[in-house]
């Protein structure tokens, strides 16, 4: 079994009968999910899942998860997803799957919220992996200029040769960063910039991380 399926699995037991279940996304939920579908066939599991993309959608109910979207339940008990880095301080940089805003809305309204990681996910300071801002189309290239002029190193998110287009409709500017000294001062000068939808800085927002290690699973809450 390798670390994501390990962790996958581990997380799903804190799904319990009766729960609404945020759904994650990205090769590490892949397996969580599976196993909740696993458990819901087998073991007659009672859950509503709330997908956070149309990709983690589609795997529920083609596994037979229930599904229900964010604004069709009252809150939301537990959700587990994925995530690019955790710091130090545990907060997380997300997005390299281009579902941070539905994780993010979904993150919102849960009770607890729980990542998933291998070991490389680890790491001191937040910011080597490119930070994902979520921007409206409309305006996209001033804002692409307007971070050049910052010196945050941005890239248009590509699927193949076309711009990559989000489950909201929107474009994705990467931000190569390398190193975020200051993720709350950045996130607040993001949230306030005119065109940005949501950014991958997800801060203060967990309650346990899940992390993989060859030799199982290490939990911290
Ligand atoms: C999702 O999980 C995204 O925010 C993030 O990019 C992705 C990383 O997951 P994995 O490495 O497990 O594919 O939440």
């Amino acid at each position: 079994m390798n670390v994501k399926e390990t962790v996958g699995i581990k997380a799903a037991s804190y799904v319990k009968d009766g729960m609404i279940v945020g759904l994650g996304t990205g090769s590490t939920a892949y397996y969580m999910i599976k196993e909740i579908g696993r458990k819901v066939k087998e073991e007659k599991l009672n859950v509503i899942g709330v997908p956070t993309s149309t990709t983690s959608k589609k795997q529920a109910e083609e596994i037979g998860v229930p599904i229900k979207s964010i604004d069709e339940v009252e809150k939301v008990d537990i959700i587990i997803d994925g995530a690019d880095e955790i710091s130090a301080d545990y907060q997380g940089l997300k997005g390299g799957g281009a579902a941070l805003l539905f994780e993010k809305i979904v993150a919102t309204y849960t009770e607890q919220v729980i990542w998933i990681v291998d070991e490389s996910k680890m790491v001191d300071k937040l910011g080597n992996f490119p930070l994902p801002v979520e921007v409206i189309p409309y305006g996209q290239q001033q804002l692409f200029h307007l971070f050049e002029k910052k010196g945050y190193e941005p890239s248009f998110r590509m699927d193949k040769d076309q711009l990559k287009v989000t489950d909201s409709g929107h474009s994705i500017i990467d931000l190569h960063l390398k190193k975020i000294d200051d993720p709350e001062k950045l996130a607040k000068e993001l949230d306030k910039t005119v065109g940005v939808v949501e950014h991958g800085l997800f801060l203060n927002m967990v309650n346990t991380v899940i992390i993989g290690k060859e030799d199982g699973a290490k939990l911290i809450s």
